[in-house]
């Protein structure tokens, strides 16, 4: 299994130098920067920061809007001491092409931009010296990306992107960038499986690496007390009293792995790793066999000026204002997040539905109604009757679901998966489709986590081809906004509800939980009696839906659009982007956080 999935740590034997800060940047519109040599320095850059996406720190419409080859271009020094092992450069993403040269040497190609991977340098590199990286990147989409847009000209040949998605197609160097120094024979992978039995755990585990000699695994718990120990690639750790991992009371074990030729240390690595199951029976999702109820949102990476760049104190504040109104869950809609999240969400006890970046594979609602600027094309209506994405783009999808099984697989907090966001699942050429990708995941997942996606309104019970394939059903909804919007707000919950009582009969034991619902709102206009987008309307909304949740014990979560505003393209839906957060994109509550706040601090994580 692949090296770049483990997260990069400094340990006994692995070194680690950031790549983060300035680099040089500069825009390819004619894609003729290989053939011009810009692979060891570009003619005439601007500089940078890494990790951002560039769009919102420039203030001409061109630049922030440029769509095509773009290139990032530093310096490195590469320590001399690192020649006799691996040298790595590992990027925790970039989006959504790119293609790395050292010296002006490619030493990698990846496309997705939202998982990572690493660029093996050590025989493009000058030794003790300073080296030229140059990374071209390209953030066109089209079907055979992921997320999925297309990409068209303007009159006068400027491209533009069309995601067929409302957030905003931030590009770049979004997340860290390290050079990494492993030894040769190296650990590769660790894959962990939990089994409780009454107050002990055992965990199954199976380290790759890359040599012949043997391993062994320790598991401290948070006191740094060693609680089990064995030897071999594969074995049983048995953990006697164990602490598990539960919601919103996380519990965290080191385990450290170790290659070791007698006492000598030949590789050495280490992850926290909570201990619990998840499982879906009987209209019920339960972790270590409690039935939990999910309090909690659709996110976005997204903030003011660093678009969807790395940024640790909006995380951070992310989390804190998620705990304050009581919820217990995310969704990393649409797209997997940076690591770091979900290292957050395995200490704070966040049960994480792990989406891959496959929204926009519903063709007839492409840029939502305009708002981004849809174009018109002659594609089919239904994304899954063409060709190309029966092959081209399923194979993308299923090494994309690859990635990300291999990088999240280890975090207790990863606890669903959710394979494609609002999907055309209407017709039949759907089917096969789906039954590729959702088998390929349950056989890569050795902790066999439910699966699901997220359902779109126009695809509702009795129309959707699809959920065979789901352990439990997720519904994007909007009654209340898109559909029965202000005065008809009632009727809204009778459809609903009558929708409902369809998929019940449908799947009797599978639980259904709301991953998207909500209402715009502008953040201070305040209407007595309400009107859409007033703060007042959304607090109708939230208790429209709250009333709707309570009245079916097989319901077993909501999780409202979105944490916060956020960007998307512009458009005549849209003031300045997507305004459904119970948040403002500066991550202030709107009225409506507050009656969530009283609802979920009332409502136990386990029930
Ligand atoms: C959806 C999408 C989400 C949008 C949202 C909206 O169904 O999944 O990405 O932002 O609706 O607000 O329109």
């Amino acid at each position: 299994m692949p090296f770049e999935s483990l997260y990069p740590r400094v340990t006994a034997t692995r070194r680690m130098q950031s790549m983060n800060g300035s680099w040089d940047f500069q825009f390819d519109p004619e894609s003729k920067g290989v053939a011009e040599g810009w692979t060891k320095g570009l003619p005439n850059p601007t500089d940078m920061p890494v990790p951002a996406s560039f769009a919102d720190v420039f203030t001409d419409k061109y630049s922030r809007e440029y769509t095509g080859d773009f290139w990032y271009v530093t310096t490195l020094f590469v320590p001399g001491e690192w020649k006799d092992g691996s040298v790595d450069i590992r990027f925790d993403s970039a989006t959504h092409a790119a293609t790395v040269y050292v010296n002006g040497t490619e030493v990698a190609h990846h496309e997705g931009g939202f998982l990572p991977f690493v660029a093996h340098i050590n025989d493009a590199v000058k030794w003790n010296d300073y080296n030229i990286v140059a990374v071209k990147l390209n953030n066109e989409l089209s079907w055979q990306t992921l997320p999925v847009g297309e990409t068209y000209r303007l009159p006068d040949g400027t491209l533009v992107s069309a995601p067929y998605f409302d957030f905003y197609n931030y590009s770049g160097l979004q997340r860290n960038v390290n050079l990494l120094y492993t030894p040769n024979e190296r650990i590769e992978d660790l894959d962990v499986v939990h089994h409780i039995d009454g107050s002990d755990a055992h965990v199954d585990y199976t380290v790759a690496t890359s040599g012949d000699h043997d391993v062994e695994v320790v598991v401290l718990d948070e006191d740094g007390v060693e609680v089990a120990r064995a030897n071999g690639k594969q074995g049983t750790l048995d953990i006697k009293d164990v602490h598990l991992w539960n919601l919103r009371a996380a519990y965290l074990y080191k385990f450290v792995v170790r290659i070791k030729d007698g006492d000598t240390v030949i590789d050495e690595y280490f992850d926290e790793i909570g201990i619990r199951t998840v499982e879906v029976k009987d209209c019920k999702i339960l972790v270590n066999g409690r039935e939990v109820y999910l309090k909690g949102f659709g996110r976005h990476e997204d903030s003011n000026v660093h678009g969807r760049g790395f940024d640790a104190v909006m995380n951070k504040r992310d989390y804190e204002d998620m705990k304050w109104i009581g919820a217990n869950s995310f969704r990393t809609s649409h797209y997997p997040y940076a690591e770091e999240q979900l290292y957050e969400a395995d200490r704070d006890g966040f049960f994480v539905i792990d989406e891959a970046p496959t929204v926009g594979m519903f063709k007839s609602t492409m840029n939502f109604l305009g708002a981004s600027g849809a174009v018109g094309n002659d594609k089919p209506k239904t994304f899954f009757e063409e060709e190309s994405v029966q092959t081209e783009t399923l194979a993308i999808h299923r090494r994309t679901l690859e990635e990300m099984v291999a990088r999240d697989k280890r975090h207790a907090s990863v606890c669903a998966w959710s394979l494609l966001n609002e999907p055309d699942t209407t017709n039949e050429a759907a089917v096969p489709y789906f039954e590729s990708i959702f088998d390929l995941v349950a056989e890569i997942d050795t902790q066999k986590r439910p699966k699901t996606y997220a359902s779109i309104m126009m695809s509702p019970a009795g129309v959707d081809k699809t959920h065979h394939v789901a352990d439990f059903l997720m519904l994007n909804r909007y009654h209340g906004w898109y559909v029965n919007g202000g005065y008809a707000i009632s009727k809204g919950t009778i459809e609903m509800k009558a929708e409902l009582e369809k998929w019940h009969e449908l799947e009797p034991t599978k639980p259904i939980m709301f991953s998207e619902y909500g209402a715009d709102t502008m953040a201070g206009i305040h209407k007595l009696p309400s009107v859409m987008w007033s703060e007042e309307y959304q607090v109708e909304v939230m208790k429209m839906w709250a009333e709707i949740f309570d009245s079916y014990d097989w319901i077993v979560g909501e999780q409202p659009w979105n944490l916060n505003d956020f960007q998307t393209t512009e458009g005549i839906m849209r003031v300045d982007g997507n305004k459904k957060g119970l948040f403002t994109r500066d991550r202030q509550p709107k009225m409506a956080a507050f009656f969530l706040k009283d609802r979920w601090t009332a409502i136990p994580d386990y029930k």
